[in-house]
């Protein structure tokens, strides 16, 4: 059962319009009645609920900040973003994955540098639910480091040929289309859109995760696969590209990491305040109020820092390095916050009666997707010192 209270310690629905806490509310509400009573079961399975996508696509989850000219529930801020995928992964991170790929990094890609026509023909369908899609930068050999991506695209005229593989890709085996980043004859890294269905392209499952179990992850192989050259992205070529969609992403994983903290602390909360030792509640102990009150601590920090990251992003001045803090602080608390929350429900916690355990595991890879902690460290560091430790 669902019980979540939000904390708000300082007071941040005050910052909200009345339109955030309607949007805030209703994904909270849609969490409490589809995502909470399923969850366990999925993870514990190993079964993404696919049947969901259509239900996000009708709660406006998909791309809200995409103009309304191609999405009907579009034309929202970052608050509102940041907003949705609190709630989101308050319910499960797997299920933050699903929509923040299919807004950030599918519909923002096609939004920002797609051609009229790519936009027309995905847009509506992905912002419905009616298309899921993925995103291909990752390889085998390359993850933390993309610009040494192998994956080629060889120019044939009138049409691409792309061969190579991307790797750790959310969403690929249920996935009608994939925005995939690859090297032209030049070298230079185009954004391409494959469709299920193209000869040579198939989308093979990676099984056995311990972490995101409700969510699908798979490969992406490409053998001679004949692209149509209107599917090239025409509006950007390099790594800019797809770091891009990354700063959008990896905001809204700010969002979301406060929602994971939130639920393990209020689950925290009212286990301690209800299980008594010694003959009174454990919440009485100051180890354990010590627990509580950093939470709390982080919690509220996390959340201004987000807010304010919104804020500037519906300015147009949120810098990476700002996106990088907020999204390398906000997971490292949720994750201490997380660990805390178990050790307060001694035995109890490693149980799938409460959501602990499963957001623990989330959280690795949330830590390491979309730029680990350290490579996020070592975006602030060059920021702050103008020299790049990366090589
Ligand atoms: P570097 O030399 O720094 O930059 C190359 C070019 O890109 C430009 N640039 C950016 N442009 C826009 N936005 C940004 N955030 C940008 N950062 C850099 C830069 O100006 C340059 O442009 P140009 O015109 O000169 O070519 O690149 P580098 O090769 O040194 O790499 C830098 C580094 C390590 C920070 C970067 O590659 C990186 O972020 N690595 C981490 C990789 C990563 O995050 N992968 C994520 C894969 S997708 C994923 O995980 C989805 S999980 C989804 C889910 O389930 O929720
Ligand atoms: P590596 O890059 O091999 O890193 C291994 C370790 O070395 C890390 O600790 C890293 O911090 C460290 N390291 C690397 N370089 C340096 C350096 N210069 N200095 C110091 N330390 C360094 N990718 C996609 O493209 N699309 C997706 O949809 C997607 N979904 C994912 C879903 C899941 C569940 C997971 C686990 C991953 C997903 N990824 C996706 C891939 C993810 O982005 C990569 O796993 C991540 O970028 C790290 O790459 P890697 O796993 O190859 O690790």
């Amino acid at each position: 059962q669902d019980l979540f209270e939000s904390p708000d310690f300082y007071g941040i629905d005050d910052l909200l319009t009345e339109e955030h806490i309607l949007i805030r509310n209703s994904v909270r509400d849609f969490v409490k009645k589809e995502i909470s009573p399923i969850i366990e079961d999925c993870a514990e399975r190993n079964i993404f609920p696919e049947y969901l996508v259509p239900e996000f696509g009708k709660l406006g989850l998909f791309g809200p900040t995409v103009s309304t000219d191609y999405n009907p529930n579009g034309g929202l801020d970052y608050i509102s973003y940041g907003l949705m995928m609190q709630e989101i992964e308050r319910g499960d991170s797997g299920m933050r994955s699903t929509v923040s790929v299919q807004g950030s990094l599918v519909m923002f890609p096609i939004y920002t540098f797609g051609s009229e026509e790519q936009k027309k023909k995905y847009l509506p369908k992905l912002a419905s639910g009616e298309y899921l899609g993925c995103f291909g930068l990752t390889e085998p050999n390359h993850g933390s480091n993309p610009s040494g991506m192998e994956s080629r695209l060889e120019d044939k005229g009138d049409h691409y040929v792309l061969n190579g593989a991307k790797m750790w890709i959310t969403n690929s085996p249920k996935a009608d289309i994939a925005v995939v980043w690859a090297k032209n004859d030049e070298g230079r890294i185009l954004g391409v859109i494959v469709e299920r269905g193209m000869e040579g392209f198939s989308t093979p499952t990676i099984h056995d995760k311990w972490s995101l179990r409700a969510s699908v992850t798979g490969e992406l192989v490409f053998n001679d696969v004949k692209i149509p050259k209107e599917n090239v992205l025409p509006g950007v070529s390099g790594l800019k590209g797809p770091l891009n969609c990354l700063d959008s992403a990896r905001y809204g994983i700010s969002w979301g990491a406060i929602g994971v903290a939130m639920d393990c602390y209020d689950t925290a909360r009212r286990y301690a305040l209800e299980r008594k030792q010694f003959g009174k509640p454990i919440a009485g102990f100051q180890l354990i109020q010590k627990k509580l009150a950093e939470m709390l601590t982080e919690i509220t920090k996390a959340q201004l820092v987000s807010w304010r990251l919104g804020v500037l992003k519906n300015e147009g001045k949120a810098t990476t390095a700002q996106v990088s803090l907020a999204k390398r602080n906000n997971i490292e608390i949720a994750m201490h916050t997380a660990r805390e929350a178990r050790q307060i429900l001694g035995g109890m916690g490693i149980t799938q009666e409460y959501s602990i355990m499963r957001h623990m595991m989330n959280l690795e890879s949330v830590v390491t997707y979309e730029g680990t902690h350290d490579i996020h460290l070592l975006i602030l560091g060059h920021e702050i010192t103008g020299i790049q430790a990366f090589r």
